[in-house]
């Protein structure tokens, strides 16, 4: 059996890496429909080899397809995303728009894939937040192994985290400031070329950015355990695709860092680069981009704490924080559910 698919969103920087996974992997896929805004009605996007004509969300009809993969912003997801699941179409939705809501899982197939089957409350099964997925993909495997207390969390992010405009202000911001021209700020409120911004999403009452609480939150819910304490400070750098993370973690038993390397060596989802030497260590530009894995370097014991352990972890944002993420949904879902 085939299963027809829209992709809502198909014009963004997200929508593009989910045509190309799709086209790229092995899932009894029949019609692909490409769905952005009527602005984009008339463009065609490409989907391997072949392109696509974008079709307009709005008229579009749902009970037409029987997979949506939505990454089209929270808050046309808020208004698309019900009307797709009461049409019969299982949604697997990007956005943060229902994330928090405790019927509606939020997976990462090597986490938690079980979690999948509580589709059938609403029809929607959240994808969670880049950042998150990444540092649980690599942290998981401790917390089946010795347990995690406490997790400190520096974030290195990716201007393609926030979409098609930021990519392209930080290229004309670089070729300005080489050029001595003056830069323009329109999508971060402060230069982001050759600088870091510690603010991403909107700010919190507690002081904190949505960005850093969405790694609290997602965490316990994706963990299933809502003792797991997280201190993030999420932070944008002038770097295109590629989310970097310092982990700084407390468990509840000691464990070397040769036994988390091993560990972490057999886990789904990761490749190990840790050697003591010069570029022994993965990057968002070497390894990150492009690829499908959740990278792990900087393995070592805090020599602070008697329980801490250091880990850098890397991956593309855009492919394992977004799109592949959904389409591995996608998989458990066909394979064991419909
Ligand atoms: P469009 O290009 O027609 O605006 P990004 O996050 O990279 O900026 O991409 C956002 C994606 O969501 C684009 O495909 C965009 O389509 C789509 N989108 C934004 N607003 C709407 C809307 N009101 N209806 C349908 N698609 C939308
Ligand atoms: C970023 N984490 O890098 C964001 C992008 O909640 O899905 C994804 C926002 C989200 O800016």
């Amino acid at each position: 059996r085939k299963f027809d698919v829209a992709v809502v969103g198909a014009t963004g920087a997200v929508g593009e890496a989910l045509l190309s996974i799709l086209a790229e992997r092995d899932l009894p896929i029949g019609r692909v429909h490409a769905l952005a805004s009527s602005r984009s009605v008339g463009k065609t996007v490409d989907y391997g080899r072949r392109e696509l004509e974008v079709e307009d969300l709005a008229t579009f009809d749902f009970s037409t397809v029987q997979i949506g993969l939505f990454s089209p912003g929270a808050s046309v997801s808020a208004e698309y995303a019900p009307k797709a699941a009461a049409a019969g179409c299982v949604v697997i939705d990007n956005t943060s728009q229902f994330r928090y809501d405790p019927e509606i899982p939020l997976v990462i197939p090597e986490v938690n894939p079980d979690a999948v089957g509580d589709y059938t409350k609403h029809g929607i099964i959240a994808n969670p937040n880049c950042s998150t997925i990444q540092m649980l993909v690599a942290l998981k495997p401790l917390h089946d192994a010795v347990g995690i207390e406490r997790i400190n969390v520096a974030t290195y992010q990716a201007v393609s985290g926030t979409g098609k405009e930021a990519i392209d202000e930080l290229a004309h911001q670089t070729a300005a400031l080489l050029n001595g021209r003056p830069v323009e700020c329109n999508v971060y409120p402060k230069q982001i070329a050759f600088n870091a911004l510690p603010h991403i999403d909107v700010f919190q009452d507690n002081g904190y950015t949505k960005e850093e609480m969405k790694m609290v939150w997602e965490t316990r819910k994706i963990m299933g355990d809502e003792s797991i304490l997280v201190n993030p400070t999420a932070v944008r750098i002038p770097v295109f695709y590629g989310h970097s993370e310092a982990l700084h973690i407390e468990t509840r038993e000691k464990i070397s860092a040769e036994k988390a390397r091993e560990i972490l060596s057999g886990a789904p989802g990761i490749t190990v680069l840790d050697k003591h030497e010069d570029g022994g260590y993965p990057t968002a530009v070497t390894e990150g981009s492009g690829k499908d894995a959740v990278f792990v370097g900087r393995i070592r014991e805090d020599i602070s704490h008697p329980r801490g352990l250091n880990l850098w972890v890397v991956s593309d944002n855009v492919r394992k924080g977004a799109a592949l993420n959904t389409i591995q949904i996608a998989e458990v879902l066909i394979r064991d559910y419909l």
